[in-house]
């Protein structure tokens, strides 16, 4: 069986982001099928129609990371272009039956096979049941009888395939051409599948399945040194859920990364507030981060608990000072508007911004909850009546609470941001090119190494955009 997989994203915000998904799902497949990547990001999709016809495959797979950009008022929806700029060359390329597969297919794998009319999907990990769906084919056998494929107009599976918990490299570099990616770009690393915590809003766990035990800190390494040795100097991101959880395992991987005397360059989203401490901080810059992201989401007690951080305000702030007395470049991400926010509660938060925060670190401020089915969120937004019972919601919706409403909260919102330059909008556009260009060759003519978003900020408090 020959499988073509396709990668049709070029989004480039706020970074072009390689097909790990894709590319692990390649990995799968290939004990049972001849595997080829097709990869838009390298040619703007221009090639897409030639590879399908040279290779000839018998059945393409697309893999959806992002269906919109989870940003309220951007009214971004990639489905749309989806269609006609993939699924319909592909049709015509082809008859092979066309499947979906991906982490934004995941969160809405009925509504998906409908608006695309793919023919089937595999919602959450490749692993397992790729290769069984290839097998099935190979043997001319119906792909609705395979556990964990759901057939367009079918009925689905009860059960879900469990995916194997051992994770093989991805090693990109065998699928795709790096270089689209290696400039802005960083690389990603899963060290394990799964989370454990229950935020009100999130996908993770619906998309990820069951927390698995994870790669163990040497094989962590032994992908770094892989991919330094093949691609040199490039960025590594852990694209864990949460990397510091459960506690002990992010110092464990930092120990054994400092230990082999590899000097990564490393950056993860994925860092949760309550697991920071002082040795975390140390052991992550010894290992390579050079900077940090935080995403408490909230500061006020009131809404941790409502979205269900797990953390209270003290942790947080206890977290906080242990980065600022680290000077850990940080980059902060909050989400206002929850269920419960008032403007009170969005005060707390903004008091803490300028009680604990450094004006030298990035804060990032999301005004709206996108709501996604099968979350604790969306039976809110039906009870608040804000959503339709039966809405598929793969057309984004946003929860505002209706105590402070849209516009109440973009009033605080341009209220706490007017003088705050380090505080930013986030559907505010991305840097202008200029403004890019201007810091690279600042950053050449210092030899600085900050994190660029430092050198960014710093060109924004003299009015450039
Ligand atoms: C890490 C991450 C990031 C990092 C990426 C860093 C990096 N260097 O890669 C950063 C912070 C940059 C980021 C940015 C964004 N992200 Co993000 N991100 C994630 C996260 C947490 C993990 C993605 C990942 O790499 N997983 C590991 C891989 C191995 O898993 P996977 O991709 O799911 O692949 C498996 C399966 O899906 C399946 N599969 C994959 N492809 C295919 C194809 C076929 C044919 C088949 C059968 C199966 C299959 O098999 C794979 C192996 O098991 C997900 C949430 C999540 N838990 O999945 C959100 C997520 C993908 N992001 C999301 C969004 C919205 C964004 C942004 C648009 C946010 C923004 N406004 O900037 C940007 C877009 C960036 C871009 N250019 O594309 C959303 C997408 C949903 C949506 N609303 O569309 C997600 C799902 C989070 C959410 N809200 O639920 N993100």
């Amino acid at each position: 069986v020959k499988l073509l997989l396709v990668n049709p994203s070029t989004l480039d915000r706020p970074y072009p982001v390689p097909p790990l998904g894709v590319c692990r799902a390649a990995t799968a497949a290939e004990s049972r099928a001849e595997v080829r990547v097709y990869d838009a990001a390298v040619d703007g999709g221009e090639g897409l129609t030639r590879a399908v016809e040279e290779f000839g495959p018998d059945v393409v797979g697309l893999g959806i990371r992002n269906v919109d950009d989870a940003v309220m008022g951007s009214g971004a929806f990639f489905p749309e272009a989806l269609r006609e700029s993939f699924v319909e060359p592909i049709r015509e390329a082809t008859r092979a039956p066309l499947l979906l597969g991906g982490s934004g297919y995941s969160i809405f794998p009925r509504a998906l096979l409908d608006y695309l009319g793919a023919d089937f999907g595999i919602p959450g990990p490749a692993e397992g049941v790729l290769p069984d769906l290839l097998e099935t084919l190979a043997l001319g056998g119906d792909p609705a009888a395979v556990p964990g494929v759901l057939v367009r107009g079918a009925a689905p599976h009860r059960k879900r395939r469990a995916p194997p918990t051992a994770i093989p490299p991805a090693d990109l570099w065998r699928w795709i051409d790096y270089a689209p990616y290696r400039e802005r770009g960083a690389y990603p690393v899963q060290t394990r599948r799964g989370c454990r915590k229950r935020c009100l809003y999130c996908t993770y766990p619906l998309i990820e399945g069951a927390p698995g035990g994870g790669l163990d800190p040497g094989r962590v390494a032994d992908e770094l040194e892989r991919v330094a040795a093949t691609l040199g100097e490039v960025t590594v991101e852990f694209v864990d859920s949460v990397f510091n959880d459960p506690p002990g395992r992010a110092e464990a991987i930092c120990r054994e990364i400092v230990r082999r005397g590899l000097r990564p360059r490393l950056r993860t989203m994925g860092i949760n507030p309550a697991g920071v401490t002082p040795e975390l901080i140390e052991l992550m810059r010894r290992a390579g981060f050079g900077q940090i992201d935080a995403t408490p989401d909230s500061a006020s007690p009131a809404m941790l608990a409502s979205l269900r951080k797990g953390f209270s305000r003290r942790r947080l702030e206890a977290a906080a000072r242990a980065l600022r007395q680290a000077a850990m470049p940080t980059m902060w991400f909050f989400l206002l508007g929850g269920p419960g926010e008032t403007r009170e509660t969005l005060h707390e938060t903004f008091d803490f911004i300028d009680r604990f925060v450094s004006p030298d670190d990035l804060v990032s401020l999301s005004g709206g909850l996108r709501i996604y089915p099968g979350t604790p969120l969306a039976r809110l937004a039906v009870a608040d009546g804000l959503v339709r019972p039966g809405d598929d919601l793969l057309v984004p919706r946003f929860y505002v609470s209706p105590r402070l409403g849209e516009e109440g909260l973009q009033d605080e919102v341009d209220r706490f941001l007017a003088g705050r330059f380090n505080c930013l909008r986030a559907s505010e556009p991305g840097p202008s090119p200029e403004m890019l260009r201007r810091a690279a060759d600042e950053r050449r003519a210092t030899g600085s190494s900050e994190p660029m978003f430092r050198t960014l900020l710093r060109l924004r408090r003299l009015g450039l955009r």
